[in-house]
Protein backbone atom coordinates (compact mmCIF):
# COMPACT_ATOMS: atom_id res chain seq x y z
CA UNK A 1 0.00 0.00 0.00
CA UNK A 2 1.14 3.54 -0.78
CA UNK A 3 2.10 5.82 1.71
CA UNK A 4 -0.02 8.84 1.34
CA UNK A 5 2.00 12.36 1.55
CA UNK A 6 0.62 15.63 2.90
CA UNK A 7 0.82 17.06 -0.85
CA UNK A 8 -1.56 14.17 -1.97
CA UNK A 9 -4.34 15.42 0.01
CA UNK A 10 -3.73 18.79 0.80
CA UNK A 11 -6.26 20.16 -1.99
CA UNK A 12 -9.11 18.26 -0.75
CA UNK A 13 -10.84 19.69 2.30
CA UNK A 14 -11.65 22.82 0.04
CA UNK A 15 -12.05 21.27 -2.88
CA UNK A 16 -15.08 19.00 -2.15
CA UNK A 17 -17.83 21.01 -3.87
CA UNK A 18 -16.12 21.02 -7.38
CA UNK A 19 -15.25 17.61 -7.05
CA UNK A 20 -18.60 16.73 -6.33
CA UNK A 21 -19.83 18.36 -9.50
CA UNK A 22 -16.64 17.13 -11.39
CA UNK A 23 -17.71 13.16 -10.47
CA UNK A 24 -21.86 14.37 -11.03
CA UNK A 25 -20.39 15.01 -14.86
CA UNK A 26 -18.45 11.49 -14.85
CA UNK A 27 -21.03 9.49 -13.30
CA UNK A 28 -24.31 11.45 -12.84
CA UNK A 29 -24.35 10.93 -8.99
CA UNK A 30 -22.44 13.05 -6.21
CA UNK A 31 -19.99 11.48 -3.92
CA UNK A 32 -22.82 10.19 -1.68
CA UNK A 33 -24.40 9.04 -4.39
CA UNK A 34 -21.51 6.77 -5.71
CA UNK A 35 -20.67 5.16 -2.34
CA UNK A 36 -24.43 4.50 -2.03
CA UNK A 37 -24.58 2.98 -5.47
CA UNK A 38 -21.48 1.22 -4.96
CA UNK A 39 -22.74 -0.20 -1.36
CA UNK A 40 -25.89 -1.11 -2.53
CA UNK A 41 -27.66 1.83 -0.36
CA UNK A 42 -30.94 3.78 -0.30
CA UNK A 43 -29.07 7.33 -1.19
CA UNK A 44 -32.20 8.90 0.63
CA UNK A 45 -31.83 6.81 3.61
CA UNK A 46 -27.94 7.12 4.31
CA UNK A 47 -28.24 11.15 3.96
CA UNK A 48 -30.72 10.99 6.48
CA UNK A 49 -29.17 8.59 9.35
CA UNK A 50 -25.48 10.74 8.65
CA UNK A 51 -27.09 13.19 10.17
CA UNK A 52 -27.49 12.01 13.54
CA UNK A 53 -24.33 9.81 12.79
CA UNK A 54 -21.09 10.60 14.45
CA UNK A 55 -17.84 9.55 13.68
CA UNK A 56 -14.22 10.56 15.89
CA UNK A 57 -11.19 10.31 13.62
CA UNK A 58 -8.43 9.41 15.31
CA UNK A 59 -5.01 10.36 14.13
CA UNK A 60 -2.37 7.87 15.11
CA UNK A 61 1.06 8.54 15.80
CA UNK A 62 2.46 4.55 15.69
CA UNK A 63 4.88 4.24 12.98
CA UNK A 64 5.83 6.48 10.40
CA UNK A 65 3.28 8.78 12.32
CA UNK A 66 0.91 10.93 11.16
CA UNK A 67 0.45 12.27 7.67
CA UNK A 68 0.02 15.83 7.90
CA UNK A 69 -3.72 16.77 7.29
CA UNK A 70 -4.82 13.26 7.15
CA UNK A 71 -7.44 13.18 9.63
CA UNK A 72 -8.18 16.20 8.84
CA UNK A 73 -9.15 15.52 5.47
CA UNK A 74 -10.93 12.32 6.35
CA UNK A 75 -13.41 14.67 8.84
CA UNK A 76 -13.40 17.00 6.00
CA UNK A 77 -14.95 14.67 3.57
CA UNK A 78 -17.52 12.84 6.33
CA UNK A 79 -18.89 16.21 7.00
CA UNK A 80 -19.23 16.99 3.53
CA UNK A 81 -21.57 14.09 2.90
CA UNK A 82 -23.42 15.10 6.15
CA UNK A 83 -22.14 12.64 8.73
CA UNK A 84 -21.51 14.17 12.41
CA UNK A 85 -17.73 14.01 12.19
CA UNK A 86 -14.37 15.40 13.92
CA UNK A 87 -11.34 14.84 14.87
CA UNK A 88 -9.95 13.48 18.32
CA UNK A 89 -8.67 15.68 21.04
CA UNK A 90 -5.53 13.44 21.44
CA UNK A 91 -4.49 10.61 18.89
CA UNK A 92 -3.85 6.84 19.30
CA UNK A 93 -5.72 5.10 22.29
CA UNK A 94 -6.70 8.23 24.49
CA UNK A 95 -8.66 9.64 21.20
CA UNK A 96 -10.04 5.83 20.76
CA UNK A 97 -11.11 6.04 24.40
CA UNK A 98 -12.67 9.20 24.58
CA UNK A 99 -14.68 8.17 21.47
CA UNK A 100 -16.20 5.60 23.41
CA UNK A 101 -16.39 7.99 26.09
CA UNK A 102 -18.08 10.72 24.31
CA UNK A 103 -20.63 8.29 22.67
CA UNK A 104 -19.34 8.46 19.49
CA UNK A 105 -21.02 5.92 16.98
CA UNK A 106 -18.18 4.68 15.22
CA UNK A 107 -14.27 6.02 15.00
CA UNK A 108 -12.07 6.29 11.89
CA UNK A 109 -8.25 5.60 12.43
CA UNK A 110 -5.40 4.62 10.21
CA UNK A 111 -1.98 3.18 11.23
CA UNK A 112 0.54 2.05 8.75
CA UNK A 113 -1.24 -0.94 7.62
CA UNK A 114 -4.61 -0.60 7.57
CA UNK A 115 -7.01 2.38 7.52
CA UNK A 116 -10.62 1.51 9.28
CA UNK A 117 -13.74 2.69 10.03
CA UNK A 118 -15.65 0.65 12.98
CA UNK A 119 -19.18 1.10 14.22
CA UNK A 120 -19.04 0.60 17.86
CA UNK A 121 -22.38 -0.32 18.21
CA UNK A 122 -22.81 -2.83 15.72
CA UNK A 123 -18.95 -3.89 15.44
CA UNK A 124 -18.87 -3.76 11.84
CA UNK A 125 -15.30 -2.42 10.28
CA UNK A 126 -14.81 -1.05 6.89
CA UNK A 127 -11.54 -1.40 5.35
CA UNK A 128 -10.39 1.18 3.52
CA UNK A 129 -8.43 -0.93 0.63
CA UNK A 130 -11.92 -3.10 0.15
CA UNK A 131 -14.00 -0.13 0.19
CA UNK A 132 -12.03 1.62 -2.04
CA UNK A 133 -12.18 -1.12 -4.87
CA UNK A 134 -15.51 -1.43 -4.32
CA UNK A 135 -16.32 2.57 -5.23
CA UNK A 136 -14.29 2.51 -8.06
CA UNK A 137 -15.87 -0.66 -9.52
CA UNK A 138 -19.28 0.97 -8.88
CA UNK A 139 -18.21 4.39 -10.29
CA UNK A 140 -16.68 2.37 -13.47
CA UNK A 141 -20.50 1.20 -13.58
CA UNK A 142 -21.58 4.43 -13.63
CA UNK A 143 -19.41 5.99 -16.29
CA UNK A 144 -20.00 2.82 -18.35
CA UNK A 145 -23.76 3.48 -18.01
CA UNK A 146 -23.77 -0.44 -17.20
CA UNK A 147 -20.78 -2.49 -17.10
CA UNK A 148 -22.78 -5.80 -17.42
CA UNK A 149 -21.52 -8.32 -19.89
CA UNK A 150 -18.79 -5.73 -20.68
CA UNK A 151 -14.87 -6.56 -20.40
CA UNK A 152 -12.53 -4.81 -17.46
CA UNK A 153 -9.09 -5.36 -17.65
CA UNK A 154 -7.73 -4.80 -13.20
CA UNK A 155 -4.74 -3.65 -13.57
CA UNK A 156 -2.55 -4.66 -9.92
CA UNK A 157 -3.86 -7.43 -7.88
CA UNK A 158 -3.35 -6.44 -4.11
CA UNK A 159 -6.26 -5.87 -2.08
CA UNK A 160 -7.64 -2.44 -4.04
CA UNK A 161 -7.84 -4.20 -7.41
CA UNK A 162 -9.03 -7.81 -6.14
CA UNK A 163 -12.13 -6.19 -3.97
CA UNK A 164 -12.95 -4.17 -7.63
CA UNK A 165 -12.88 -7.35 -9.01
CA UNK A 166 -14.99 -8.81 -6.86
CA UNK A 167 -17.12 -5.89 -7.31
CA UNK A 168 -17.15 -6.06 -10.98
CA UNK A 169 -17.45 -9.69 -11.29
CA UNK A 170 -20.70 -8.84 -8.90
CA UNK A 171 -22.29 -6.22 -11.87
CA UNK A 172 -21.62 -9.12 -14.42
CA UNK A 173 -18.22 -7.87 -16.08
CA UNK A 174 -16.03 -9.95 -17.87
CA UNK A 175 -13.00 -9.52 -15.73
CA UNK A 176 -9.32 -9.82 -16.99
CA UNK A 177 -6.59 -9.74 -14.46
CA UNK A 178 -2.94 -8.51 -14.83
CA UNK A 179 -0.32 -7.93 -12.18
CA UNK A 180 3.46 -7.36 -12.94
CA UNK A 181 4.01 -10.31 -10.35
CA UNK A 182 1.85 -13.14 -12.80
CA UNK A 183 1.53 -15.62 -9.33
CA UNK A 184 -0.44 -12.64 -7.77
CA UNK A 185 -3.18 -12.70 -10.51
CA UNK A 186 -3.45 -15.91 -10.87
CA UNK A 187 -3.60 -16.08 -6.92
CA UNK A 188 -6.33 -13.28 -6.89
CA UNK A 189 -8.32 -15.44 -9.93
CA UNK A 190 -8.33 -18.20 -7.50
CA UNK A 191 -9.89 -16.24 -4.81
CA UNK A 192 -12.12 -14.73 -6.62
CA UNK A 193 -13.55 -18.22 -8.13
CA UNK A 194 -14.20 -19.36 -4.84
CA UNK A 195 -16.65 -17.15 -4.03
CA UNK A 196 -19.80 -18.32 -4.79
CA UNK A 197 -22.18 -16.77 -7.20
CA UNK A 198 -19.66 -14.83 -9.43
CA UNK A 199 -18.64 -14.96 -13.07
CA UNK A 200 -15.59 -15.99 -14.19
CA UNK A 201 -12.02 -13.79 -14.31
CA UNK A 202 -8.91 -14.89 -16.48
CA UNK A 203 -5.51 -13.71 -16.00
CA UNK A 204 -3.62 -11.71 -18.49
CA UNK A 205 0.06 -12.23 -18.98
CA UNK A 206 1.03 -9.80 -21.50
CA UNK A 207 -0.37 -6.15 -20.56
CA UNK A 208 0.26 -4.70 -24.53
CA UNK A 209 -1.45 -7.48 -25.93
CA UNK A 210 -4.31 -7.08 -22.91
CA UNK A 211 -4.50 -3.06 -24.00
CA UNK A 212 -5.58 -3.88 -27.36
CA UNK A 213 -8.52 -5.95 -26.51
CA UNK A 214 -9.82 -3.77 -23.43
CA UNK A 215 -11.61 -0.35 -23.50
CA UNK A 216 -12.63 -0.52 -19.49
CA UNK A 217 -9.89 -0.28 -17.27
CA UNK A 218 -9.57 -0.59 -13.15
CA UNK A 219 -5.88 0.78 -12.62
CA UNK A 220 -4.87 -0.29 -9.20
CA UNK A 221 -0.98 -0.55 -9.37
CA UNK A 222 1.01 2.08 -6.83
CA UNK A 223 3.03 2.67 -10.18
CA UNK A 224 3.31 5.88 -12.45
CA UNK A 225 2.38 5.88 -15.73
CA UNK A 226 1.41 2.15 -16.08
CA UNK A 227 -1.36 2.64 -18.84
CA UNK A 228 1.06 3.47 -21.38
CA UNK A 229 -0.11 6.50 -23.58
CA UNK A 230 -0.13 4.42 -26.85
CA UNK A 231 -2.58 2.22 -25.21
CA UNK A 232 -5.19 5.37 -24.37
CA UNK A 233 -7.98 5.28 -27.15
CA UNK A 234 -11.09 7.81 -27.30
CA UNK A 235 -13.46 5.03 -26.18
CA UNK A 236 -11.54 4.02 -23.20
CA UNK A 237 -13.12 4.35 -19.77
CA UNK A 238 -10.96 4.44 -17.06
CA UNK A 239 -11.47 4.30 -13.01
CA UNK A 240 -8.23 4.48 -11.32
CA UNK A 241 -8.04 4.22 -7.39
CA UNK A 242 -3.84 3.50 -7.33
CA UNK A 243 -1.94 6.43 -5.78
CA UNK A 244 0.18 7.59 -7.26
CA UNK A 245 -2.27 7.83 -10.60
CA UNK A 246 -1.14 5.36 -12.92
CA UNK A 247 -2.38 7.74 -16.09
CA UNK A 248 0.42 9.98 -17.65
CA UNK A 249 -0.61 13.80 -17.94
CA UNK A 250 -0.99 13.61 -21.82
CA UNK A 251 -3.86 10.43 -21.10
CA UNK A 252 -5.58 12.55 -18.75
CA UNK A 253 -6.24 15.07 -21.19
CA UNK A 254 -7.11 12.16 -24.10
CA UNK A 255 -9.26 10.69 -21.39
CA UNK A 256 -11.12 14.18 -19.64
CA UNK A 257 -14.17 13.18 -17.93
CA UNK A 258 -13.90 9.39 -18.82
CA UNK A 259 -11.05 9.34 -15.99
CA UNK A 260 -12.25 8.78 -12.58
CA UNK A 261 -9.24 9.12 -10.02
CA UNK A 262 -8.80 10.61 -6.48
CA UNK A 263 -6.16 9.78 -3.63
CA UNK A 264 -9.19 9.62 -0.34
CA UNK A 265 -12.69 11.01 -1.13
CA UNK A 266 -14.39 8.36 -2.79
CA UNK A 267 -12.52 4.88 -0.07
CA UNK A 268 -13.73 7.05 2.86
CA UNK A 269 -17.36 7.82 1.58
CA UNK A 270 -17.69 3.84 0.87
CA UNK A 271 -15.99 3.46 4.02
CA UNK A 272 -18.57 5.67 5.40
CA UNK A 273 -21.49 4.22 4.01
CA UNK A 274 -20.96 0.92 4.59
CA UNK A 275 -20.80 1.94 8.66
CA UNK A 276 -24.25 2.49 8.33
CA UNK A 277 -25.43 -0.72 6.61
C1 LIG B 1 -5.19 5.26 3.72
C2 LIG B 1 -4.20 5.53 2.65
C3 LIG B 1 -4.67 5.21 1.25
C4 LIG B 1 -3.42 4.86 0.57
N1 LIG B 1 -2.46 4.63 1.44
C5 LIG B 1 -2.93 4.69 2.79
C6 LIG B 1 -1.93 5.33 3.74
O1 LIG B 1 -1.29 6.32 3.42
N2 LIG B 1 -1.85 4.76 4.94
C7 LIG B 1 -1.08 5.33 6.04
C8 LIG B 1 -1.98 6.26 6.83
C9 LIG B 1 -1.27 6.75 8.07
C10 LIG B 1 -2.11 7.77 8.84
C11 LIG B 1 -1.42 8.29 10.10
C12 LIG B 1 -2.27 9.38 10.73
O2 LIG B 1 -2.16 10.55 10.28
O3 LIG B 1 -3.04 9.05 11.63
N3 LIG B 1 -1.18 7.19 11.06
Amino acid sequence: MTRLKESDISHISSNLPAYDRELSAKTGKTLLGIACHACRADEMKIREQAGTFSIQVVPVTAGQGIIGDFSQTVAAILHFMGFKARVSDRPDISGIAAAFEQGADAVMTADDHRFVGINLQTRTVSDNSRATGRVFAGGLDLMARGIKDKEVLVMGCGPVGEAAAKTLLSLGARVGLYDLDPSAAHASRQRLSDGAGRGTSMVEENLDRALLGYSHILEATPAEESLPLESISDQMLVAAPGVPLGVPAKGCEILGDRLLHDTLELGVAAMAVSLLL
